[in-house]
């Protein structure tokens, strides 16, 4: 049942006095465009987690798997966890020194969804655009109050990257958006046409929207997200982009599980939809986990806090292998199921030819409501720059000679 929660703190969004003021014209409008996530990377932002109230035995599981996804991912690209001041020791302790760890408030600890989304233009520039957030759902089934310190997480990630910032009048996480860097966005009805996040702009304007701060042409529309995804059906966790013209999907085949109905319309919709570009697109089914669901003893370590989504035994767990992060030279993926891990990581590298798959112990994220994407949030690298993240360990692909 959806919780009801009461208003928000503040609503400082566009302006932080001090701040260097937003831009007032679009990204698609000043020649910019939201890069597929296997074009090359500058770095990586997460943000470190600690809420008791979502992170179980006070999060101390959850940091630990966060450490192991940001050591994986600093293989392959610099990694930026932004922390608390409170904690600041803990964290710089448990991360390779390689991770740089920056004072950073946040809410919780979900920075595809509280950074900003980064563009480039043709010419060497990077932008972000920071998105209205309201802890997905604000005051209709929204997950925590208050989120305003998540709000302004994305204006202060552009003043450490020093990027410009652009400012979107709409509700979105990234996580409920995957581009193929062609013009292409893919997302799902039930989070993007959910009243709760944007009531007052229906379909065409919401895709207007989109194709204004991301640089895209065409929207490919799926259903519901994973069955019991508590952001409302995030992308992220259903299907992605794996290369132009081709879409990775969380599947079930047993007809009885509800997930199987959302997999198989899933697929329908894109079997019969065409990218911005008039492709056709191949789908490459990437078996589920489990069905998961936490346990009592997990339940149990998380404190129950009014005005927070409650943790109880036997909640199905919206697990999925899609739920990855494309690094420059690895794909990080959650290691969710011993049975099915293995399968999914062969799929991934088939999909992925040219980077190395690594695993990640996922559970403790999968707890707390999302997975490695949902986490992490790439600092794309301006074409300019190519060559000389090629001289460094962290060398992307396609900028390899
Ligand atoms: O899936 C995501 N992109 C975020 C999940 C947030 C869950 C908060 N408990």
């Amino acid at each position: 049942m959806p919780i009801r929660i009461g208003t928000t703190r503040s609503d400082r969004w566009a302006t932080i006095p001090g701040m260097r003021s937003p831009l007032d014209t679009t990204p698609a409008a000043d020649g910019f465009r939201m890069p597929a996530e296997w074009e090359p990377h500058a770095g990586c932002w997460m943000a470190w987690p600690e809420r008791p109230d979502n992170w179980r035995l006070g999060a101390e599981p959850a940091q630990e798997a966060y450490a192991a996804v940001a050591s994986a991912i600093a293989a392959s690209e610099p990694v930026t966890m932004a922390v608390s001041d409170g904690q600041f020791e803990r964290a710089r302790a448990a991360l390779p020194d390689s991770v740089r760890v920056v004072e950073l408030s946040t809410d919780d600890a979900w920075l595809r969804d509280t950074g900003p989304t980064f563009v480039l233009d043709g010419a060497g520039g990077r932008r972000g655009v920071d998105w209205r957030f309201n802890a997905w759902g604000g005051l209709e089934g929204g997950l925590y109050f208050p989120w305003d310190r998540d709000e302004r997480v994305a204006a202060k990630v552009l003043e450490v990257e020093g990027d410009p910032r652009y400012v979107a009048p709409l509700v979105l996480e990234g996580g409920s958006i995957h581009v193929d860097g062609e013009g292409t966005v893919l997302t799902t009805e039930q989070c993007l046409l959910n009243p709760n996040r944007n009531p007052e702009l229906d379909r065409a304007a919401i895709e207007a929207a989109l194709h204004a701060h991301l640089g895209t042409e065409k929207v490919v529309w799926l259903g519901d997200g994973v069955f019991e995804d508590e952001t409302d059906g995030h992308v992220d966790n259903l299907a992605c982009f794996a290369r132009p013209g081709m879409v990775l999907l969380t599947w079930v085949e047993d007809p009885d599980d509800p997930q199987h109905a959302v997999s198989r319309d899933a697929l329908e919709r894109l079997e019969a939809a065409t990218d911005a570009r008039g492709r056709s697109l191949e789908v490459i089914k990437l078996p589920a986990p489990g069905p998961l669901a936490a346990t009592a003893e997990e339940a149990a370590g998380v404190k129950a806090v009014g005005g927070t989504r409650p943790r109880r035994a036997g909640d199905r767990l919206a697990a999925s292998y899609v739920n990855f992060y494309v690094a420059n030279s690895h794909v990080v993926y959650p290691l969710l199921d011993p049975a099915r891990d293995e399968e999914a990581a062969a799929i991934i590298a088939a999909a992925f030819p040219d980077r190395e798959v690594v695993g990640v112990p996922a559970r403790e994220i999968l707890l707390g409501g999302g997975n490695i994407h949902c986490i992490t949030q790439q600092v794309p690298a301006p074409a300019a720059t190519w060559g000389r993240l090629a001289a460094s360990s962290v060398a992307p692909l396609g900028s390899r000679t």
